[in-house]
């Protein structure tokens, strides 16, 4: 029987279906009932179930009786086989089912009944016993005549009865118009305004005249007027707006409003404090995200859970992970480090751009004028090593940093000390699972110059800032710096596979010379040595404007030792022109938040929103920052601080994007633990959690049947089933908290 399911296709092949729009349905085509005898009028042909599962037809229906005590919920099924799909046609899925006794959930999917088992549509009703009717539209990303519709009743230690009728799988529907409620028309960044920081809105209007506004407090009085400033035509969203600008109010409270053209917005706080408890959550996100560990329930109520990927059963464990077969011969302990994202696997390109950031925020508060390190001193994060003298952030980057290291090739193999690119699951895993239930075998994927820099990277960093608290570990994290330096220097062009996509993210990256740069920025900063100093002053990155529309992400990685290079106190010659680069940078950002109506630093090419579209503007914010850092001109400060309204509802979509902040918020981020859409018995993603945002290229088969032919800023929908618009990773997250950081710290 089908042992495994997928939720996700490769990635890779799911690139390719995202560059050319899907075929739409032919117009007028008939609706086609694909599947035979769903009603069950005449027993269960050609329905199947799994071994287990005691089905047949009662009372014109098809009833299961399921066992108790089975792991996942692909192990226990009942199916129909053999159902041809056809790629860019809308299909209508229904189907009534009962669950007794009540509370049980099942997951009904659409997907490929051979391995890799990929699932095309999937829901997860909880079910009644005196039943529901359900119905679903989806849009095929694939021709197939192997498909299945299957309804997956497995997971619950007790048994129970599941029955279903009138199951119906429609082809050629018309695909249904997704229309996002967006709430009024007044879009304000839900979380808060600093008192003495800029305050700016959005209208959604029709009008082409300015219009007055108001602004009320807590208790309604009007406490400013004014008018607003019609801006046309907002090229990321297509709506006609205007801007509204209540800076001049210097007062503090919650629950203000914002009201013009006869609407109101959501209310929110003109306060700091907000900020301050942001800048917790968003880096308390990363202790829930760690493997290897079980997380503490007392530390994370409603979060606690069996420790993942260690060697315990249906775990196969990272403590000795081989390579791909042929590969290599030896295996690591690669125990340990922060799962990227929602999935299990653990990649060093992206773990080391997000451990940078996370360690920038860090040392950005030790350095910059308005910076505090005690913010995310000791006993700040509530970790299990709260309390031992270290401030919490260091600890909990130091938990990533001690997995990157392992992941380094050891002396006397081939290609010593260059560093694996990643370790994940052999093929893609369903949803939900819990990290501790994933029974898939991991593989280490061969070395890469980029991880391998980002190693050297984020090692040499570390050995600087640990060095008060550490030193042996400095010492350790230093030496591998340098053997990962010399690795890639003697190995310039390992690159990875960009169709290395089963089981896990390709994080392909066919331009190194970023990364070499980054990395000898790092060491030089550490070591004040020569021999990177003339590295430095010789990469063409140096003087390159890298300082682009999109911003810096684990591919673009010059910004980190840039950023650096001007902060971090060193003797670098010609430092001003570096500081200037940064500087010129951020005008070029602040240009584009002053033309935006939406008053973010956010303009790509041909309005393509990128995968996680949230994180590029919060990093091009930490490049406003930094310059308000190096300058103290209030210009960057606000340009800085306003970018943070586009990521908490002053937006299109008028929805925050970071879980528990304003009053709606993205709250099913794809993830296989954070399941709660999936499974009401798991938690949702933790406050402080960000996602992914905006996708212009919907890869996944959800957002593609909802958001075909979307505009710019209404390329994203809240479900759990869209991974490439509402995804959560640790290098976006990175990203919120060091902007959260900085944020509160103007408060
Ligand atoms: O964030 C990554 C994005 O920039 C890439 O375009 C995309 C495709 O390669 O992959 C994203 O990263 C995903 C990774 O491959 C696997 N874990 C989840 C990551 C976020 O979706």
């Amino acid at each position: 029987m089908n042992r495994r399911r997928t939720a996700l296709l490769t990635l890779t092949g799911l690139l390719a279906t995202a560059l050319t729009a899907l075929p739409a349905a032919p117009a007028g085509a008939d609706e086609v009932e694909q599947v035979r005898n769903g009603t069950f009028d005449n027993g269960t042909d050609p329905w199947w179930a799994s071994e287990g599962v005691t089905a047949g037809a009662s009372d014109g229906r098809l009833c299961a009786d399921v066992p108790g005590g089975t792991a996942n919920r692909w192990d226990a099924i009942v199916g129909h086989n053999d159902i041809t799909l056809v790629e860019g046609e809308t299909y209508r899925f229904s189907f009534t089912a009962t669950g007794s006794p009540a509370g049980h959930v099942v997951r009904a999917i659409v997907g490929l009944q051979v391995d890799p088992y990929d699932t095309y549509h999937e829901v997860s009703p909880q079910l009644s016993v005196s039943g529901d009717s359900y119905s679903y539209t989806f849009t095929s990303p694939v021709d197939t005549a192997q498909a299945q519709v299957g309804f997956q009743l497995g997971g619950s230690p007790d048994p129970w009865r599941f029955c279903v009728d009138d199951v119906s799988l429609l082809g050629g529907v018309a695909p249904e118009p997704y229309e996002p409620d967006t709430g009024p028309r007044v879009r304000v960044n839900q979380v808060g305004y600093l008192p003495a920081g800029p305050k700016n809105a959005t209208l959604v209007t029709d009008a082409t005249k300015k219009l007055p506004w108001q602004l009320k407090d807590g208790r309604g009085r009007v406490v400013r007027t004014g008018w607003t400033v019609p801006r046309g035509v907002d090229g990321s969203s297509g709506q006609n707006v205007h801007s509204v600008d209540f800076g001049s109010y210097r007062g503090h409270g919650t629950g203000f409003t914002l009201t013009a053209d006869g609407e109101t917005s959501h209310p929110f706080d003109i306060d700091a404090k907000a900020y301050e408890r942001l800048r917790l959550d968003s880096a308390k996100y990363y202790y829930t995200q760690r493997s290897g560990v079980a997380i503490r329930e007392d530390l994370r109520p409603g979060y606690g859970r069996p420790a993942g990927h260690v060697d315990v059963a249906p775990n196969q464990g990272d403590g000795a992970v081989p390579c791909r077969p042929g590969e290599c011969d030896y295996t690591l302990d690669v125990t340990g480090g922060w799962y990227d994202a929602g999935d299990h696997g653990k990649y060093v390109v992206n773990g080391g751009i997000s451990t940078w950031e996370v360690l920038s925020t860090y040392e950005r508060a030790r350095h910059a004028r308005t910076g505090n390190a005690h913010k995310l001193g000791d006993r700040t994060l509530d970790i299990p090593e709260s309390g031992n003298k270290v401030p919490d952030i260091l600890d909990e980057a130091r938990w990533e940093l001690e997995f990157l290291l392992k992941m380094q090739v050891p002396a006397g193999e081939p290609l010593a000390g260059m560093a694996h690119h990643k370790i994940h699951d052999e093929q893609w895993t369903g949803l939900p699972l819990l990290p501790s239930d994933d029974p898939q075998k991991r593989e280490l994927h061969p070395p890469t110059t980029a991880a391998t820099l980002n190693l050297a990277a984020t090692a040499a960093q570390a050995a600087r800032l640990y060095r008060p608290y550490d030193k042996k570990f400095a010492d350790r994290a230093l030496a591998a710096a340098r053997t990962a330096w010399a690795a890639a220097l003697a190995h310039p062009d390992l690159l990875a596979d960009p169709d290395d996509g089963i089981g896990g993210g390709a994080y392909p990256d066919d331009t190194v010379s970023d990364e070499f740069y980054w990395a000898a920025a790092e060491l030089y900063l550490t070591t004040g040595e020569r021999a990177f100093k003339e590295y430095l002053l010789t990469s063409p990155v140096h003087t390159a404007d890298i300082f682009g529309p999109i911003g810096f992400d684990w591919a673009r990685t010059a910004a980190a030792g840039r950023l650096d290079l001007a902060t971090v106190p060193n003797k670098l010659p010609g430092l001003d022109q570096v500081r200037r680069s940064v500087i010129e940078g951020a005008d070029a950002y602040l240009a584009t938040l002053t033309a935006h109506p939406y008053g973010m630093p956010y303009a790509p090419q041909g309005n393509l929103y990128d995968w996680g579209s949230s994180h590029q503007i919060l990093n091009n914010a930490v490049v406003l920052a930094t310059a308000y850092d190096l300058t103290g001109a209030a210009k960057y400060r606000d340009g800085a601080l306003q970018s943070m309204d586009y990521i908490l509802g002053r937006n299109a979509l008028n929805m925050s994007y970071v879980t528990g902040y304003g009053e709606v918020h993205a709250k099913n981020q794809h993830s296989r633990w954070y399941a709660r859409q999936l499974d009401p018995n798991l938690p949702g993603p933790p406050p402080g959690t960000l996602s992914g945002g905006p996708n212009s290229s919907i890869q996944d088969p959800f957002a593609q049947s909802k958001l075909q032919g979307c505009l710019g800023q209404f390329c994203f929908i809240d479900d759990i089933q869209s991974w490439s618009t509402n995804e959560h990773t640790i290098n976006w997250n990175a990203a919120l908290t060091r902007m959260a950081s900085f944020v509160a710290d103007q408060g």
